[in-house]
């Protein structure tokens, strides 16, 4: 395994609180993950990114940049990634999902903020993390008011841009996210640059759909009666598709689909027969954060889905390629953007019939409502999504959570009685 701690060090990190954080993660990754039985050969190239988690990426970034490239850090999947690409520079996934950086972010914000918040500005201000000491900017975006405040914050040890989503969908708020990423293009050229072009913006375009599309079909696995590949691994996936090199991820993930094909074939499948189907809907689930999935697959029960950011809200549907105007590609952009339902928007009677209908394409015995504590967006909209599902007569367990696991033996216990009505 490389040392990659001369790089650490000249990324100025604070090696011996990082030690830590590097001792803990195998252990967790052994029990939740290798412990699985039967997983396609094809996850090696997830546990091996897992297992150099700070280096090999982080490695080729900094790569990057002695060739002049620059590092954008986003926190949210209505970032368009397609942009900075354009310009010849990488956008990473910068989410915190760790317990690790949660103390470090109570330091200057309050503590009832939500986990994914404390832990990305955390993460920033203990040098534990090589990819926010990497970033030459932040993305930042108005989704909702602790993010928001938390920018002002962040932007006192790094630059920091932010991006004003509306938080309607009407045609002019389409038409003011349009503006938006055209306000982004000029503010990505100036700090990379290098101009986005027509040609540029439309290979970017095509670079993240490729993206798009291999996850898609990643996730249509899942809809199997007997799906050949765990949730828990889906789930990790897809937070791996937040900061990997796309091409390379794009590849890895069609390769595994390649395997996955092969294994349908041959009938292999990871569950046991009558498995109950789970699908989960709410707050992301940044890297390592994979509490839920292992509690609700350890129970015997199989996650088909993840109607969240870190799921299939992050791929679905994708940008129109047909464009040959950076005007009409900012355009196509913004539609496509706009179609995310997050629960920022209100109203937002999309998200609800989204979910609704990803019951029935993955065939959902249930669905798992989840909740990261004092994210009071997805908190609210919670009562209308379960009082939508119980009208259809489909089962809902509503859960909130953070990142500690002081709370995991309550929630195996809710999570077993729910499956123990599933079962009935
Ligand atoms: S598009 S879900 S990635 S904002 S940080 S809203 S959990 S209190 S992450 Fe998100 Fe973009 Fe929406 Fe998706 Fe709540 Fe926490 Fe805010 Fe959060």
């Amino acid at each position: 395994m490389t040392d990659y701690r001369k790089m650490w060090e000249d990324l100025g990190m604070d090696l011996e609180t990082h030690d830590l954080l590097c001792e803990a993660l195998p252990q967790a990754f052994g029990d939740v993950y290798l412990s699985q039985k039967n997983r396609p050969e094809g996850m090696g190239y997830y546990n091996f990114v897992v297992s150099e988690i700070h280096g090999v990426r982080p490695a080729e970034l900094v790569e990057a940049q002695k060739k002049g490239v620059k590092v954008f850090g986003t926190f949210c999947v209505y970032v368009p990634d397609e942009v900075v690409f354009a310009a010849g520079g990488i956008a990473t996934g910068l989410c915190g999902g760790s317990q690790f950086w949660v103390p470090s972010g109570e330091k200057v914000l309050p503590a009832a903020t939500c986990p994914l918040i404390k832990a990305s500005v955390g993460a920033r201000l203990d040098r534990t993390c090589p990819f926010f000491s990497i970033a030459d900017i932040f993305v930042g975006e108005t989704t909702c008011d602790g993010k928001k405040k938390a920018w002002e914050i962040l932007k006192q040890y790094a630059p920091v841009y932010v991006m004003d989503l509306p938080q309607q969908k009407r045609a002019k708020d389409v038409a003011d996210w349009a503006e938006e990423i055209r306000a982004f293009l000029a503010e990505v050229e100036k700090v990379t640059g290098n101009k986005v072009t027509a040609e540029s913006l439309s290979g970017a375009i095509k670079l993240i759909n490729d993206k798009r599309r291999a996850l898609r079909r990643l996730y249509d696995f899942r809809k199997l009666p007997n799906p050949p590949i765990s949730g828990k691994d889906c789930l990790l996936i897809s937070q791996i598709a937040f900061y990997d090199d796309p091409t390379r991820f794009t590849e890895m993930t069609n390769k595994l689909c390649d395997e996955l094909e092969q294994r349908v074939k041959d009938g292999v499948g990871v569950y046991a027969p009558g498995a109950k189907r789970i699908l989960f809907t709410g707050t992301p689930m940044a890297i390592p954060n994979w509490k839920l999935h292992h509690i609700v697959e350890s129970g015997g029960a199989a996650v088909v889905g993840e109607e969240t950011c870190t799921g299939i809200r992050y791929f679905d549907n994708l940008v129109d390629e047909s464009q040959t105007t950076l005007d009409g590609m900012i355009n196509a952009l913004a539609e496509r953007y706009m179609k995310i339902n997050c629960a920022c928007f209100t109203p937002n009677d999309a998200r609800v019939d989204d979910i609704k209908r990803y019951v029935k394409e993955y065939k959902a015995n249930g669905v798992v409502d989840i909740n990261l504590k004092f994210c009071a967006l997805y908190d609210i909209e919670g009562f209308l999504v379960e009082k939508a599902l119980k009208e259809d007569s489909i089962p809902v367990l509503g859960l909130e959570t953070d990142y500690s696991d002081e709370d995991a033996a309550q929630l195996r216990t809710r999570v077993g009685a729910f499956l123990e009505i599933l079962n009935a």
